[in-house]
């Protein structure tokens, strides 16, 4: 047994010996006779080349960052996100309103001033001279509050009572149904829109969806003289609105809300101005001089 294990055991060392020899050889290397000077100047010179060119190149670029490493929960996350951005876009594309009459068909001419300027007096002299459909904003509105079985009564109510500006859906809703029945009746297809558009988005989503305007009148009244006229007015009117408060809050509405469409609209050259603070036949001779111009042809 032992002469066995001291046989294993020189085995063990002679191939412990062969593969230390093989693996540490001592052996010296052969010789090589190594790259010229002349070599090891170009390889310089072309890394150095390539440097250069990298370097110019990023000039001004920010250095990209390493990937952040994400889940797959998160790339799938990511993707349907963008899949979900492309669809609306496409939708949004797609449901680009086009106006429901073309300028060259359909006259729109925005009437607007502060409350009691006299903007309903002169509609009504232009709508006898000049054969325009006179459609008051808040006289349709008026007209749904009344209407049986409305579903918008009460916040039109309230609405106007409290000098505001009623949701513009509804007010632009009532506007295009106004103009479809005047044209279908065979009216003239010129329409003064009075009091309204009084807010921004009124403005741009009648444009977008009904009409784009020919004319904005503007008429311009001192607040003391409108007051005078509505508390007038309102001894028989019977407006909800009529009254001291809610004139005040109507005057706050159309300086804060109502003067910046004016200006709006301004910028884009279509507003005529025409001072209030005279007797209805002088400012209506103001309104003539402007329409006599500009639609003289049609009269
Ligand atoms: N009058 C007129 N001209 C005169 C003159 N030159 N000299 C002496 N007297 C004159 O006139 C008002 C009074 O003044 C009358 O008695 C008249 O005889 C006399 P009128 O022609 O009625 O003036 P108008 O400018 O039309 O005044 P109105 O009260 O109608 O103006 P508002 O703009 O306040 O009222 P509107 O009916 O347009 O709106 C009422 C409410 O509806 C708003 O406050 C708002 O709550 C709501 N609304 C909306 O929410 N959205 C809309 O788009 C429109 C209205
Ligand atoms: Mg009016």
């Amino acid at each position: 047994m032992f002469r066995n294990l001291a046989r294993s055991g020189n085995r063990l060392a002679t191939a412990s010996t062969r593969r230390t020899q093989r693996l540490y050889s001592t052996a010296p290397p052969k010789s090589s006779s190594g790259p010229t000077f002349p070599a090891m100047l170009a390889v310089a010179s072309m890394g150095f080349a390539a440097y250069y060119t990298i370097v110019k190149s990023r000039e001004g670029k920010t250095m990209p960052r390493r990937k952040e490493t994400t889940t797959y929960e998160e790339e799938e996350a990511l993707k349907q996100k963008r899949i979900a951005e492309a669809k609306a876009k496409k939708e949004q594309k797609q449901t680009k309103a086009i106006p429901a009459f073309s300028p060259e068909e359909v006259t729109v001419v925005f009437v607007l001033g502060g409350p009691g300027a006299g903007k309903g007096t002169q509609c009504e002299n232009l709508t006898k001279d000049y054969g325009f459909v006179h459609l008051s904003a808040g006289d349709l509105l008026r007209a749904e509050q009344k209407r049986e079985g409305s579903k918008y009564g009460e916040l039109i109510n309230n609405y106007i009572r409290e000098g505001l500006i009623v949701p513009m859906e509804v007010t632009i809703a009532l506007l295009e149904q106004a103009m479809n029945e005047a044209i279908a009746q065979g009216k003239e297809k010129r329409f003064l829109i009075d009091g309204f558009p009084r807010k921004m988005d009124q403005a741009v989503k009648f444009e977008e969806v009904v009409v784009p305007s020919k004319l904005v009148l503007f008429f311009e009244c001192p607040e003391e003289v409108m007051l005078k006229r509505l508390l007038k007015r309102g001894e028989s009117s019977g407006r909800v609105d009529d009254n001291i408060e809610s004139i005040k809050k109507r005057f706050r509405v159309f300086i804060e809300t109502s003067m910046p469409v004016i200006e709006a609209f301004e910028k884009d050259n279509k507003v005529k101005k025409i001072s209030c603070d005279q007797p209805v036949e002088q400012v209506y001779q103001g309104v003539k001089t402007i329409f006599d111009e500009m639609f003289a042809e049609k009269k």
